[in-house]
Order: C-alpha cells, then sequence, then structure tokens
C-alpha cells in the first residue's frame, strides 16, 4: 500500500505509486498542468500563497536519474509535514528522453532539456532522433516542456528554479548554454552554491563541486535552468545529485534517504536566501 503514512521515500516506486501516493495529499495543491507525450499527467505540488516569491522545483526531466525522481516525494512530504510504472523506465531503465515518436526514423524520443528556448541546437545536442541529446524539432517542439513554459511563466513571483538530475554530485549554474554567456547574477550564484555546497557536507560529508555550467561542467544548450534564468529568474540551478559514477545511474536505494536529507540542507540555504531578497 503506497497511502501517505505507508510510503517508503527510501525506495524507488512505479509510476503508479507515485500517482497513488499523490492522491493521498490535500487535493487542492495537487495540479495538472499538462499531459505527456503519452498523455500521461504532468502535475504540480503548489504550496503556499500567492504573492509569496515561488521557488520552482523540477525532478525527473530525465527517466534514468532515478535519484531525482524520488527526491521530489521526499521533499514534498517534508513540506507538508512542515519539517521545515517505473515510467519510461519499463522498457529501457537507460531511457532519458521522452517518448515522442519521430516520422521515417527509427528511433524514439526528444531530450527535454535541450528543447528550451535557449541557444537551441547549439552544444552538446543531436541533430538525430538517434542521439541521447536530440533537441527536438523546434524550441519547445514537446508538450512536457511546452507545458512547463507555460506553467512557469504564469507565476509572477518566481525567483528561484532548481532542476534535479543525476548524476556526479554537482551544482550548476547558468550558463551552460554557451561560453560567452555570461549572467549579471554570476558572483551571488557563486557564493550561494558555495553555501550550499558547504551545508550538503555537513550532512554526510559528501563534496558536491560547483560552478558556471558552460565551463566547469559542460556546454549544453537548450536547458530548462538557462532559459528559465534568461527570463529573469535570478537564482537557478541544477544539482547533479548521487553519485560520482561508482553506480552511476543505478543509484542502490540505500543511498536515498542521504542523498535527500544532504540536498535539503542544500536547498535549505536557497530558501534562505529567498527570504532575505
Ligand atoms: N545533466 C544535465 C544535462 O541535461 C545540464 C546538465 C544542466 C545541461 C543545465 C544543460 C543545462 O545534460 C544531466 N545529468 O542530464
Ligand atoms: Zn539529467
Amino acid at each position: 500500500g503506497s497511502t501517505r503514512e505507508h510510503f517508503d521515500f527510501g525506495v524507488y516506486h512505479t509510476l503508479k505509486e507515485i500517482q497513488d501516493w499523490l492522491k493521498t495529499l490535500p487535493e487542492r495543491v495537487v495540479k495538472t498542468y499538462g499531459q505527456s507525450y503519452e498523455k500521461r499527467p504532468l502535475q504540480v505540488i503548489d504550496i503556499g500563497e500567492e504573492e509569496d516569491p515561488a521557488i520552482l522545483i523540477e525532478c525527473g526531466i530525465h527517466a534514468r536519474e532515478w535519484v531525482s525522481v524520488a527526491f521530489c516525494p521526499f521533499l514534498i512530504d517534508q513540506i507538508l509535514s512542515k519539517n521545515w510504472e517505473r515510467d519510461g523506465i519499463r522498457f529501457n531503465r537507460f531511457w532519458r528522453k521522452n517518448r515522442r515518436i519521430i516520422r521515417d526514423s527509427p528511433c524514439h524520443g526528444v531530450d527535454l532539456n535541450r528543447n528550451f528556448d535557449i541557444e537551441w541546437g547549439k552544444h552538446s545536442t543531436s541533430e538525430s532522433p538517434c542521439g541521447e541529446t536530440f533537441g527536438g524539432s523546434a524550441p519547445f517542439s514537446e508538450p512536457e516542456s511546452a507545458a512547463f513554459r507555460d506553467y512557469a511563466m504564469k507565476i509572477e513571483t518566481k525567483i528561484a528554479f532548481v532542476s534535479y538530475h543525476a548524476y556526479s554530485e554537482f551544482i550548476i549554474y547558468p550558463y551552460s548554454a554557451s561560453i560567452k554567456r555570461n549572467s549579471p547574477y554570476k558572483d551571488a550564484l557563486k557564493s550561494l552554491a558555495l553555501r550550499m555546497s558547504k551545508a550538503i557536507y555537513q550532512e554526510h560529508g559528501r563534496e558536491y563541486s560547483y560552478g558556471e555550467g558552460a565551463v566547469a561542467f559542460y556546454a549544453a544548450s537548450g536547458g530548462s535552468d538557462d532559459w528559465i534564468h534568461n527570463q529573469g529568474v535570478p537564482i537557478s540551478y541544477t544539482i547533479e545529485l548521487r553519485d560520482k559514477g561508482l553506480n552511476g545511474f543505478l543509484l542502490p536505494e540505500n543511498e536515498l534517504i542521504e542523498t535527500f536529507t544532504e540536498n535539503m540542507k542544500g536547498l535549505q540555504e536557497i530558501v534562505n536566501d529567498v527570504r532575505n531578497i
């Protein structure tokens, strides 16, 4: 059973289990903001007052990054309890993209984190539908990224965005899209990343590196964090969760709770900054 009290956050769940768990949450906080390519609901938990500064959090934009999928239910539970079909995976545990069927191609899927309108098609992105990082036919060609854009644009108070991925233990800030782009908030993003990294380290001794995407990680165009930053959201991060490659996408379940608790500390640093703006 996966009712609220019985839901085990320390194991990976099927889509059905997560959806059943979502049904146990207060009805008014769960919203559907769109549909995936395969017509599954795109859901968001909307907590707090409309006029308050908003922090948007994205999990599981890439299917095989299970630890990111698992982090959001944990985070939602933590927030709501006031302590401050393994889908897309059924058929291939290492699937990354969405499920778009592409005409005249034997391959499926668009990389949603290459489909945003920011230097679209330039770096670390494939023009072939068979590529792992195929960027789609145009910016926002995909229902998932377009629905996210429409939802995010309506939130006038958005001030921070965090996208959870796996793996590398790395805190990435804009820009990743191109080495030529410079964020006006670079220094502030660096100092907050350092504080996040320290807070994470204090929890279980894991060292998360940090840096500007295109310089410290790799140049990659069309990402959600860069797009929203370019739209004027000052605080924007991609967090690469555990591990550093030993298990990679196959992060064992016994590392889940530690990954989550250390990242709650990291996220708390963002919340503190948002409160002080
Ligand atoms: N990493 C991200 C990716 O989409 C990234 C890194 C961040 C790219 C921000 C672009 C913008 O490649 C993973 N693990 O997917
Ligand atoms: Zn990813």
